[in-house]
């Protein structure tokens, strides 16, 4: 309940900037909890959910035509229906032009997306002005999300001079510096979770907009300049609990759903244990995982199922172990609910006590309580690589769980870190073996990716990923000893990860270098590797790019996966604003009911 005063303050939440498939045209979760923090302590505030509201801009008839053309013409026939090149000459020769005519058609929309986000620069600044806002925040991701709430916050910081500007979301954690350094628009940025921070900030902004950023130290989870220009971190602290739980029970409305799909990503977990060497997880959310009791996961469930109507959940978070993942089907059971919900969720193959239970009846018990799907990070198929990642788990580990899953009719999803520094000459064909075992629906496989902070990007030349400066200018120098070594540390690097564009609509090999080698081989060379793999796994049948969450909707739909799964190739080639609203139509008269 709200219960405003005098000091009650309005803040303006801006996320879903950037491209995302079809599984994050959804109510961000993040930006519901710090609404629902600020609410509770007598603050507001509006969430602006970009993710589909912007298509229809960003995505012109024109450009949707010329790109849906090439599709059927060159994309389909070689990448959906199999025809090989080398038996269709002509078919090769016209996708050779068209694959020239979409890096076109990514440069035009480009320069689109430019006018769109400086469109929105200009209305943002007009709603703060006449709906009065106090404070605007901004959730950064890894891609667009990153590089348009810059360009936000600046528009934004020219006509608002003295507006507080508050920066979000996991890119502030392995960026802070290299923000500043960027820009000059944030006031402060927050790391990690927000909901603690955004309130401490709410009840301070009289201060904030009269430039006293000194008492930002009193707040936790904040990176701020201070008044003398110097850069300050506060102690990081956890939600608690209790808050968490509180928070976390009634955090929607109904206009959340406004443009987008109809389920509810519920988190199960904050923090991760496990520790592997490449993951983001431990520093954005920290290394003791807390837990949400099963009753409280299904109590939230209900509840969106009774306000709402919602049948169809992601439960998210680090990974759900295994046991908890039991006692939530043991909840929904108990409380009849098992055939009434559909669920998906992230899983490991060994968490704390997983040896002590029998998988196939855990996996029994999951399918008959409504999960549907099941996605684990398999990442390497040999044990001395998972090693070299931390892990801390084995291939038999994951193989087991994921047979279990099978056998029970669960669909799986086995991601692979491919290629990661230090893994055999043969490790394709392991991967291959174990996917010829497990039999998933989907295999994703991606070379590894360093994210500032992380212990893989901390010991990147130590692993084998030699970090190299991704101005080919300063690359020379570098070789000629007139400039040091590349590092992770390297601003000019930093600069480049922080502000790298996702170009989810072209295949990698169209995306800008990432600055590092792995094992010796450049970025074109393991993109080639990669695609190598992804062919090997579509000739077995196993979809590549597809997740539990791509599972769930396809069964909203009542469309083959595989089907789905051609419909969002289209989707992202083209951006089709009115395909993909007529999807999210589709999905929401289906989800709903219950
Ligand atoms: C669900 C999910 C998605 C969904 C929705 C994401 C979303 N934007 O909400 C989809 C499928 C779209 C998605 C896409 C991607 N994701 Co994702 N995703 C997740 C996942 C599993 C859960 C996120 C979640 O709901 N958490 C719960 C909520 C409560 O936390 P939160 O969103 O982080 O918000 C909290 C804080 O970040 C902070 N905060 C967030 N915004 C703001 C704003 C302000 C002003 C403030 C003060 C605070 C603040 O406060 C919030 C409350 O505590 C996480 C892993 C995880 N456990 O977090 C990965 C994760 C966030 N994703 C990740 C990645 C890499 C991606 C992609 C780049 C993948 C890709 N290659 O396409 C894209 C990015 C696309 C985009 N523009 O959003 C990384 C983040 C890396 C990074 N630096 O960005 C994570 C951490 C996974 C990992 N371990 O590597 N993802
Ligand atoms: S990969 Fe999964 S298990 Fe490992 S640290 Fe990240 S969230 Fe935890």
């Amino acid at each position: 309940m709200i219960n405003h005063t005098a000091n009650s303050r309005r803040l303006l939440l801006v996320g879903g900037l950037g491209t995302t498939d079809l599984s994050g045209k959804v109510p961000r979760p993040g930006l519901l909890m710090l609404r629902q923090a600020l609410r509770q302590s007598g603050h507001d505030a509006v969430i602006a959910n970009y993710s589909t509201s912007l298509m229809g801009r960003l995505y012109p008839a024109d450009l949707v035509s010329r790109s849906a053309a090439i599709f059927e013409r060159s994309v389909k026939p070689l990448f959906l229906d199999g025809k090989k090149p080398l038996r269709h000459p002509l078919l090769a020769a016209r996708s050779l032009l068209d694959i020239r005519e979409l890096k076109v058609l990514a440069g035009e929309q480009a320069a689109v997306e430019k006018n769109v986000v400086a469109e929105i620069g200009r209305e943002i600044v007009d709603r703060v002005r006449t709906e009065r806002f106090d404070a605007v925040g901004f959730s950064l991701f890894f891609g667009g999300s990153t590089v348009a709430s810059i360009r936000l916050a600046e528009s934004l910081r020219a006509a608002e001079p003295s507006l507080p500007i508050i920066f979000g979301g996991p890119q502030t954690t392995h960026f802070s510096e290299t923000i500043f350094q960027v820009t000059g628009a944030p006031t402060a940025l927050v790391l990690g979770e927000g909901e603690q921070a955004i309130v401490g900030i709410a009840e301070i902004i009289d201060r904030l907009k009269a430039g006293r950023l000194d008492d930002l130290s009193r707040i936790p989870n904040v990176v701020f300049k201070n008044e003398n220009g110097r850069l300050i971190a506060t102690a990081r602290s956890r939600l608690p609990n209790n808050d968490w739980l509180r928070l976390s029970a009634d955090a929607y409305e109904e206009p959340d759903f406004e443009g987008v799909m109809r389920y509810a990503f519920i988190e199960t977990s904050r923090g991760c244990p496990w520790l592997c060497n490449f993951c983001s997880q431990p520093l954005l959310s920290g290394k003791l995982r807390y837990l949400k009791p099963a009753e409280s996961i299904v109590n939230e469930m209900a509840a969106l199922n009774q306000r709402f109507g919602l049948t169809h959940f992601e439960l998210v978070g680090s990974s759900t172990p295994p046991w908890q993942a039991a006692e939530i089907a043991r909840a929904l059971l108990a409380r009849g609910l098992g055939d009434k919900f559909s669920w998906v969720a992230f899983m490991r193959g060994r968490d704390q006590d997983t040896g002590e239970r029998d998988p196939f009846k855990l996996m029994d018990e999951l399918k008959r309580a409504g999960a549907g799907a099941l996605f684990f990070g398999a990442e390497a198929a040999d044990d001395a690589t998972l090693k070299l990642m931390g892990k801390k788990e084995s291939v038999a580990d994951v193989k087991t769980m994921m047979l279990a899953a099978g056998k029970a009719g669960l669909a799986t999803m086995a991601s692979f870190i491919y290629p990661y520094p230090g893994m055999p000459a043969n490790e394709a064909d392991l991967i291959i073996e174990f996917l010829k075992a497990v039999q998933p629906l989907s295999a994703p496989a991606q070379a590894l990716g360093l994210y500032p902070g992380t212990d893989s990007a901390n010991r990147a030349n130590e692993i084998g990923c030699e970090i190299v400066y991704p101005d080919p200018h300063d690359q020379k120098l570098a070789r000629a000893g007139l400039k040091a070594a590349a590092t992770m540390n390297s601003p000019e690097v930093l600069k480049y990860l922080l502000t790298y564009p996702l170009i989810l609509s072209l295949p990698m090999r169209f995306w800008p270098p990432l600055p590092w080698k792995i094992d010796g081989q450049d970025f074109s060379e393991y993109v080639g590797a990669v695609n190598k793999l992804q062919r090997r796994i579509a000739e077995l049948g196993v979809l590549s790019g597809f997740s539990h969450s791509h599972y769930l909707i396809s069964q909203v739909l009542k469309t083959s996966p595989r089907e789905l799964a051609a419909k969002m190739f289209y989707l992202s080639l083209t951006g089709d604003p009115k395909a993909t609203a007529g999807i999210i139509e589709e999905f929401n008269a289906q989800a709903t009911g219950g």
